[in-house]
């Protein structure tokens, strides 16, 4: 446990350096809990087999309580890696009040922000570090690392904005990001992207 005041105010120290093993406890996704995530699932699952389970990212969950007028806020790491030519991202999710929107500050590496609300418009916009990026209100955002570092990034949105994860794991997202076999990344459809 942790003894972060949310009424009197606290400072944290996110441990960059050791990989967020400091006072922040982080939450972990490895491969195995995701492998739907990834458009070859067979291929993550081969992986998950072969390679031990490799973790894909993790964050911090502070325990902000989910009161109107909190700031929840926390660093995400998410690393390096492909399964086959889909580079690692985040699961993904949009808010549960949808009118919530989020600010990502990147920290290092560099990466997408992969948006799309439930009209179907979709917005990639890349992230470097010194870069932030705004999630507005209504969209849908998963990180993709396209580096070959780890990608990290601070995160804060309101606290009481909720996750919907569901959504996104039945219907998938509209666009895959793919290495572009030129050292950079590129835009592709989703063939599995269902209007559930
Ligand atoms: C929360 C914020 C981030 C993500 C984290 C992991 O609103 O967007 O903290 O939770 O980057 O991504 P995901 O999609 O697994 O929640
Ligand atoms: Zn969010």
């Amino acid at each position: 446990m942790n003894n972060f005041n949310w009424d009197t105010g606290f400072s944290v120290d996110f441990d960059l350096q050791t990989g967020l093993s400091g006072q922040a406890v982080t939450t972990k996704r490895r491969l195995s809990q995701m492998v739907d995530t990834f458009y070859d699932s067979e291929a993550a699952r081969k992986m998950v087999e072969e390679q031990g389970d490799p973790l894909v990212y993790e964050f911090h969950e502070l325990g902000c309580p989910e009161r109107a007028g909190d700031l929840a806020f926390g660093t995400t790491v998410l690393y390096p890696g492909k399964v086959g030519n889909e580079f690692f991202c985040t699961k993904g999710h949009f808010h549960t009040v949808l009118e919530t929107a989020e600010v990502y500050y990147t920290l290092s590496g560099k990466g997408v922000m992969v948006m799309e609300n439930p009209e179907g418009h979709t917005v990639e916009i890349p992230m470097s570090k010194g870069g932030a990026v705004y999630v507005p209100r209504r969209y849908a955002h998963r990180t993709v690392n396209t580096g070959d570092q780890p990608l990290i990034f601070f995160y804060t949105f309101a606290a009481d904005a909720g996750h919907d994860y569901g959504t996104i794991e039945t219907r998938g997202y509209h666009h895959l990001i793919t290495d572009d076999g030129k050292g950079g990344w590129k835009t592709e459809d989703n063939p599995h992207w269902r209007d559930a």
